[in-house]
């Protein structure tokens, strides 16, 4: 059975890949891994993979990563492995994927490679997912000798343990400025496996445009979807095409997080029915940049019905715990108004099962736990947020915000928050950002890219990458382990896999 789930982590036909016998790969500590795993051990050894290696799998939930498995080996060589459950028994010469009682979590999982076989062990088939692709990284960045002729594949004997530092390791992606279609996020999908972000937040509202179909209010993307920043034609996702988003990024162990951004940053709203202004009377289109002009009227029982179907809607469609509010930048929602409106968004969002995310000044209204701030500019949002008994999302914009220039001469991105080369991305730590804001408040790093100045896939990759990848591993790796010149060394590696995979990314002078 043929599953494509990780042919994406498997595509480059890397020349590198081409081996001659001597100088063998036997260290695996050697490795170029991304994010860092906790635990390496080498032992030596080599474990070669032929064409009578077999996939076993302890568990018919692994089917599918045995799939996988087998295709990451087929495109890094000639070889067609196939696949059976274990009871079949092979000892030598197998590659098992097993579950098996862990500590660590979910996404938790063990690599053992012996001489005569090896093991991926997880809890949970997230963590066999995981431990996938690690070894897909392992093979595919790793020594340039390890595929022997492509007939056979030498991989360096040892252990890896490996678990994440934190369990939310997110990037959101804005659709509203410019709108991305459903196959361009799945295309950033495919990226963001690769390096174990494990949630993507998609921004489906703002002023310039509404992306997401909403059947009891039609006009929200009949009008609020059909323009963008610029004047180009906009667009929206259907619920089909939405569901579809949601269930490609399941199959990926990614959650969607949806936002709706309100009170401000309504305007595609307010310009789609007249009755949700204070006014009564519909906005004009915005095709600009600027923020903080617009707000729903909160003084209207009509906004909180409308607020009610949006979020009953989307919520009905979506698997995952969260339901993102917005709440930034209202500038002309007077501040009662504001705290009142939240309020009542959250009865609603809990009403309907999730839990409440916003950016950091939804710390105004009254939160409670398991709510969540995402804290994105302001360190007193994020210590009142806390103090509410509310959890943290880390953003901060210096160090997050993938739309930010890399440097002066950068054609794409903004600079508001300064210029961000690819060590300032990687050289923070979540938890030293606020005093009392501790790994124990928070959820996870999550890195934002807003769209005004972005248009195709190629942009959006060239701003993510390389800096993603480095967030990636300050959400996964352990805090004591990392450096950025260890880290530097390894992403040189990456580049060719990028490389490989035709993806436009920034080569920073700093690391190439
Ligand atoms: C601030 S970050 C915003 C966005 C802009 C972004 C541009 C945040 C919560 N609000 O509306 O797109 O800056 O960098």
């Amino acid at each position: 059975m043929k599953n494509n789930l990780l042919l994406y982590l498997a595509i480059p036909a890397l020349g590198m890949l081409f081996a001659c016998e001597k100088n063998r790969p036997s260290d695996l500590t050697a490795h170029t891994l991304v994010p860092l795993p906790r635990e390496v051990v080498a032992d030596g050894e080599l474990f070669t993979i032929t064409k009578r290696t077999r996939i076993v799998f302890s568990d018919s939930s692994l089917e599918k990563h045995a799939a996988s498995m087998a295709e990451i080996v087929a495109e890094v060589s000639d070889l067609e492995l196939k696949e059976a459950p274990s009871r079949k028994n092979i000892k030598n010469n197998r590659i098992r994927l097993m579950i098996e009682p862990g500590t660590h979590g979910n996404e938790a999982y063990s690599i053992h490679i012996r001489k005569k076989n090896m093991t991926i062990a997880a809890a949970h088939p997230e963590g066999i997912f995981r431990g996938i692709v690690t070894l897909s990284q392992l093979l595919r960045t790793g020594e340039e000798n390890m595929v022997v002729e492509n007939k056979s594949i030498m991989v360096p004997t040892g252990q890896i343990n490996d678990w994440p530092e934190y369990t939310y390791r997110g990037t959101m992606l804005d659709v509203s400025r410019h709108f991305f279609g459903p196959e361009t996020v799945k295309r950033y999908m495919d990226l963001l496996v690769l390096y174990k972000i494990n949630h993507l937040h998609l921004h489906l509202s703002d002023d310039q445009g509404w992306r997401i179909e909403i059947k009891s209010w039609p006009k929200l993307t009949e009008t609020g979807g059909s323009t963008q920043v610029g004047g180009g034609p906009g667009g929206f996702y259907t619920q089909e095409e939405y569901r579809d988003l949601v269930t490609y990024a399941a199959e990926r162990y990614i959650t969607i997080v949806p936002e709706i951004d309100m009170p401000g940053h309504t305007n595609a709203a307010l310009a789609s029915y007249a009755e949700l202004n204070c006014d009564g009377k519909a906005t004009a289109l915005y095709t600009g940049t600027r923020v903080g002009f617009s707000t729903l009227c909160t003084d209207k029982e009509i906004t909180y019905q409308f607020v009610d179907d949006v979020v009953r809607e989307i919520c009905a469609m979506t698997p995952g715990p969260y339901f993102h509010v917005g709440g930034d930048e209202s500038h002309v929602t007077a501040l009662p108004d504001y705290i009142y409106f939240i309020n009542r968004v959250r009865d609603i969002v809990h009403t309907y099962g999730k839990k409440m995310i916003g950016w950091d000044e939804v710390s105004h209204a009254d939160l409670t736990q398991g709510d969540i701030a995402q804290y994105w500019a302001s360190a007193q949002n994020a210590r009142r947020a806390v103090d509410k008994g509310a959890g943290i999302i880390v953003s901060p914009a210096k160090y997050c915000y993938l739309d930010m220039k890399y440097d002066s001469t950068s054609s794409l991105g903004l600079n508001w928050a300064g210029y961000i080369e690819v060590d300032d991305a990687y050289n923070w730590s979540p938890t030293s950002l606020v005093d009392g804001i501790g790994k124990e408040q928070i959820l996870g790093v999550e890195s934002p890219l807003w769209s005004e100045t972005i248009e195709t896939f190629d942009d959006i990759t060239y701003l993510a990458f390389p800096r993603l990848i480095g967030h990636a591993e300050i959400g996964w790796s352990d805090p004591a382990s990392r450096s950025w010149e260890d880290f530097r060394e390894r992403l040189k590696s990456h580049g060719a896999l990028l490389d490989a995979m035709g993806v436009k990314y920034y080569r920073s002078p700093r690391v190439w």
